[in-house]
């Protein structure tokens, strides 16, 4: 790659972080910026009184992350408002929680403008520009406005759901127009592909020619290109850091705490797309129906709490302590707790230890864009006795993952046979659904599918 690359985010991973305490995502594109050459952009983290024009720039090298602060009142309105109150919920086809307000999609639109008004002054002719994610799809619309030329792609790490859906928003023409302000549009899976294409025939009129594996679209009096690109983890660094981790002392804990128990894990933000008490619920289910299962079986739910300046994050909160200790009261005894539900984070190692021991990875989300979680599940078993991956149909990693146990995570019944068939899988089946689904998070690293998006950006 020959051009120096822009990545654009809401949140900028710092420029030391350590490889284990990074995200697999942030690790990448550190790495890929390292090589190409380039700068990470974006919101600093920080919220202050009046956030003036500064940028904070730190270089290594020929990598660079520039970010700016918000003022209060901005990230009320961008942040907590319109990005994770209005799009998230709505692009999670939660169309009950959106939250319809005029005033933060302004500020939505005041921030993006700002963000490009200061990556403007920091970008040279060739830099190929990749923007990610929701809060940020005016960004494109708003280079140009100040005369960007550049080649600019965009990628939803999100779901987007069907055109009836997004007709729900009141400024819904206006926040789609801003797509065909990017040369290149990203998403997960093929069917969110469709469903973009869905509402831009729908109702944008666009015309749609399906070629090179995406659609070339004309909209918006502009033309660009819509295609698939499923996120990847980077396997072999998961299999290699969880094979190193029974010494760990909270994975050691965690092994000696369940004697001879079987563990169930499950790794969420704490978020209501998590479908989290219908696990619970599905969970329960398998204890009623199948006492058997009791004091033999443990669920260990991770979830650190997320976005607590939205309202929804705290009841989902009391919602899932009510639960737990609902389940927990009914079913506990003398020396067993059946769900250890921890609000907090782990480092990244730490958790593969506790992926590894697990014999059931439960992921069920009732949306999820990709779902990396499932693929590290996978990536930190032991080859020689690897366990079984519970995963929602409504997680586009399932679009990719067929070996794995596939469910509805609204039918609790269902969820709970599916445990159940994990629980009492044999091994040579486990060890075949575990090779096929190996293959597929093999070939399809973080780092191809970096490379590949910008390398279809780059080409034209
Ligand atoms: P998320 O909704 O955050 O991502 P996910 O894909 O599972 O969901 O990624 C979460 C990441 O955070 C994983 O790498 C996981 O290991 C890590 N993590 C979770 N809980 C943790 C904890 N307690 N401690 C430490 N690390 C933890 C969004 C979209 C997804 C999409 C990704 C990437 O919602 O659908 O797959 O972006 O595109």
């Amino acid at each position: 790659m020959t051009n120096r690359t822009v990545v654009v985010s809401n949140r900028v991973a710092p420029i030391d972080e350590g490889r284990t305490a990074a995200g697999g995502l942030a690790v990448a594109v550190l790495a890929a910026l390292r090589r190409s050459g380039g700068i990470w952009f974006g919101w600093s983290g920080e919220v202050v009184a009046s956030p003036g024009e500064t940028v904070h720039l730190t270089e290594r090298g020929r990598l660079a992350t520039a970010t700016v602060d918000l003022g209060e009142d901005d990230y009320e309105a961008y942040y907590n408002g319109f990005a994770n109150a209005t799009l998230w919920p709505l692009f999670h086809y939660r169309v009950d929680l959106v939250d319809f307000d005029r005033a933060n999609y302004a500020g939505y639109r005041r921030v993006n403008a700002h963000f490009a008004r200061k990556l403007a002054g920091l970008l040279g002719p060739d830099d190929l520009i990749w923007v990610h994610d929701y809060h940020l799809i005016p960004l494109g619309e708003e280079l140009r406005r100040l005369g960007i030329g550049n080649r600019i792609g965009f990628f939803l790490h999100t779901p987007l759901p069907p055109r009836e859906l997004l007709a729900t928003l009141p400024m819904h023409r206006e926040l789609m127009r801003c797509l065909a302000f990017f040369d290149l549009v990203g998403v997960q899976t093929e069917r969110d592909r469709v469903r973009l294409c869905g509402y831009l025939a729908g109702e944008a009129d666009a015309l749609l020619e399906e070629r090179d594996g995406g659609a070339s679209v004309r909209a918006f009096g502009r033309e660009f290109r819509v295609e698939a690109h499923p996120i990847g983890i980077d396997a072999a660094h998961v299999e290699r850091s969880a094979a190193g981790t029974a010494n760990i002392r909270d994975v050691e804990r965690l092994r000696v705490s369940l004697a001879d128990r079987r563990l169930i894990v499950g790794v969420d933000r704490l978020d209501y797309s998590k479908g989290l008490p219908q696990r619970f619920d599905a969970f329960a289910h398998l204890l009623r129906a199948r006492p058997g299962n009791r004091n033999r079986v443990s669920l260990m739910q991770i979830a650190p709490p997320t976005r607590g300046g939205v309202a929804e994050y705290s009841e989902i909160r009391r919602t899932l302590d009510t639960l737990a200790g609902h389940v927990n009261g009914e079913f506990a005894d003398v020396d067993w707790v059946p769900i250890r539900y921890l609000n907090r984070s782990f480092s990244r190692r730490t958790l593969f230890g506790f992926l590894r021991l697990a014999r059931v990875g439960l992921v069920t989300p009732l949306r999820d864009g990709m779902n990396l979680v499932a693929m590290e599940y996978l990536a930190s078993q032991p080859p020689d006795d690897p366990g079984a991956l519970v995963l929602s149909r409504f997680a586009g990693a399932a679009q990719y993952l067929p070996d794995a146990l596939i469910v509805n995570p609204y039918d609790v019944e269902g969820v709970a046979e599916a445990i159940q068939a994990a629980l009492a899988m044999p091994l040579g089946e486990r060890r075949e659904r575990w090779e096929r689904s190996m293959r597929v998070l093999r070939s399809n690293s973080v780092e191809a599918w970096y490379e590949r998006f910008l390398a279809r950006l780059a080409g034209g």
